[in-house]
């Protein structure tokens, strides 16, 4: 698509749900560039409400999804400089920085002091330090009612959130500024959230202002959130790809829960004919924050490695940009991350590569796919061919004669052996371990007369791919 910026590495993005932004940058140095990620999804960075109790949570996540000014210091997540620290060091390891951007709305009603120290008041529609006054939003002040018509769902209120008047020329320049902005810091990509409740031409007002992101030599690579439900095309996630990508919400449904229920065989038809736009305008997911607390089909709490398996099957598979989800332990909807407890909620600033995740705090689903990000990148567009099936949860396929992947989404171990077109020689097991590896190594894989023989444990995966092959042991 048209947005898409040149790659330091791969396309695969990972979000960080809520992840301080000092423990982003550690992140990005330590695990995301070495394992081949291109790009990592952070949270919305703009000054947001501060929600003491709601919805019986303290500091619930969802005050990032309430913009009170554009300012981006004294977030939950840090202050400016740790922000733009943030980004040159993911920057000098090879990932790309993509901010979650709250451009259909402020805040819901009420009235207090966002992150910053601004004033709001929702009751008001007024929001002085941006500055926002009650003409700058639409003329619908209730929720959308009906979410067939597109007059509705682009100008009414989601959720009682303020409703940006984006027809306006300086509500467009604010939302334009405030991009340009983190695009100015290295910030190379956009998620838009809520974009199916901002009518697409004003979207490409907003966007036609937008910078080239600097080093990168081009515009930020943008992928846009269009739930697909019902109405005319306008409001379809293929009334928005002529911007840019969009979240194609089919794929987590047919592949999260297929991979839930161990239904593995027919899933590669599925990701070809049935998704909602092509492959190369799509981003997919296996599950994402609010899947996961809303449509729970399939999340890493509760399936553990069997979540592994999906997230993997979606970075072996060819259909669309994937986005790996990365998540932590909750036991209520609204709660927030898990705290230092020392200011407003904010999120432990103490991940390193080797403390914070465990599976009762930060889950840091990302590290157990090891380097399975630089297989798509192996692979790029070359079409998946099934190779051997046991029963219907069983797969392996190759891409081409660049990759060879297997699932086995079983209770029992899988003794596979299944033809492929990799050409014969050593491997580096990629959903195992590093893309480097020695021919002594555990995870080094033998094809061996266009045969790949190797036991999948339960819920075992395996990857191979033509630019991860061992160098000799030494
Ligand atoms: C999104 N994508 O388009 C986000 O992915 C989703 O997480 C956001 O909802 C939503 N759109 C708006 O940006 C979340 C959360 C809601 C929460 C809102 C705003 O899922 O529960 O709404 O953020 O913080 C909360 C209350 C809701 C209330 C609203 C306004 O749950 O009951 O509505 O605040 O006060 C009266
Ligand atoms: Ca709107």
């Amino acid at each position: 698509s048209a947005t898409i910026a040149p790659e330091t590495q791969g396309s695969v993005i990972v979000h960080l749900f809520q992840w301080r932004w000092e423990s982003v940058a550690r992140e990005c140095a330590d695990v995301l560039g070495p394992n081949g990620y291109g790009a990592v999804q952070v949270s919305p960075p703009q000054e947001h409400v501060v929600l003491p109790s709601a919805e019986g949570a303290a500091y619930p996540w969802w005050q990032d999804y309430q913009a009170v000014s554009y300012k981006i210091d004294n977030t939950r997540r840090g202050t400016a400089a740790d922000f733009a620290a943030m980004v040159e060091t993911c920057r000098e390891s090879g990932v790309k920085v993509y901010a979650d951007a709250i451009v259909n709305h402020t805040t819901g009603p009420g009235r207090g002091t966002g992150s910053a120290g601004s004033s709001w008041q929702g009751d008001a529609y007024a929001y002085p330090a941006v500055p926002y006054t009650s003409r700058d939003f639409n003329d619908c002040r209730h929720d959308i009612a009906d979410w067939n018509d597109p007059d509705e769902v682009w100008n009414c209120e989601l959720l009682a959130l303020r409703d940006l008047k984006t027809s306006r020329p300086n509500v467009r320049t604010e939302i334009t500024d405030y991009l340009n902005g983190l695009i100015d810091l290295g910030v190379a990509g956009f998620r838009i959230d809520a974009a199916k409740h901002i009518p697409a031409t004003d979207l490409q007002s907003i966007y036609a202002g937008l910078h080239d992101v600097p080093g990168y030599g081009g515009p930020p690579y943008v992928y846009q959130e269009v739930k697909e439900g019902g109405g005319p095309d306008s409001i379809k996630p293929w009334g928005y790809t002529p911007l840019g990508d969009v979240t194609d919400f089919r794929f987590h449904a047919a592949v999260g829960t297929a991979v839930r229920d161990g239904r593995l065989n027919g899933l590669l038809d599925a990701v070809d004919h049935d998704m909602a736009v092509a492959a190369d305008e799509a981003v997919v997911f296996i599950d994402n924050h609010d899947t996961q607390r809303d449509d729970v089909s399939i999340s890493y709490q509760g399936m553990g490695a069997r979540h592994d398996l999906a997230q993997t099957f979606m970075l072996a598979q060819p259909y669309g940009t994937p986005k790996v989800m990365s998540s932590y332990y909750y036991t209520q909807r609204a709660q927030g991350p898990p705290s230092t407890g020392t200011k407003d909620g904010n999120p432990a600033g103490a991940l390193t590569a080797t403390t914070g995740c465990d599976n009762a705090r930060w889950f840091c689903e990302h590290r157990n796919l090891n380097a399975m990000p630089t297989f798509p990148t192996a692979v790029g567009s070359t079409p998946a061919a099934p190779r051997t099936a046991d029963g219907d949860a069983r797969l392996a396929f190759d891409r081409g004669a660049r990759g060879f992947a297997a699932f086995n989404a079983t209770d029992t171990a899988w003794r596979m052996a299944s033809p492929t077109n990799l050409p014969d020689g050593t491997y580096c097991d990629v959903a195992n371990g590093p893309a480097a590896c020695t021919s002594d190594s555990a995870t080094a894989i033998t094809v061996d007369e266009g045969q790949v023989t190797a036991t999948l444990p339960a819920n075992g995966t395996l990857a191979i791919h033509v630019d991860a092959t061992p160098s000799a042991p030494s």
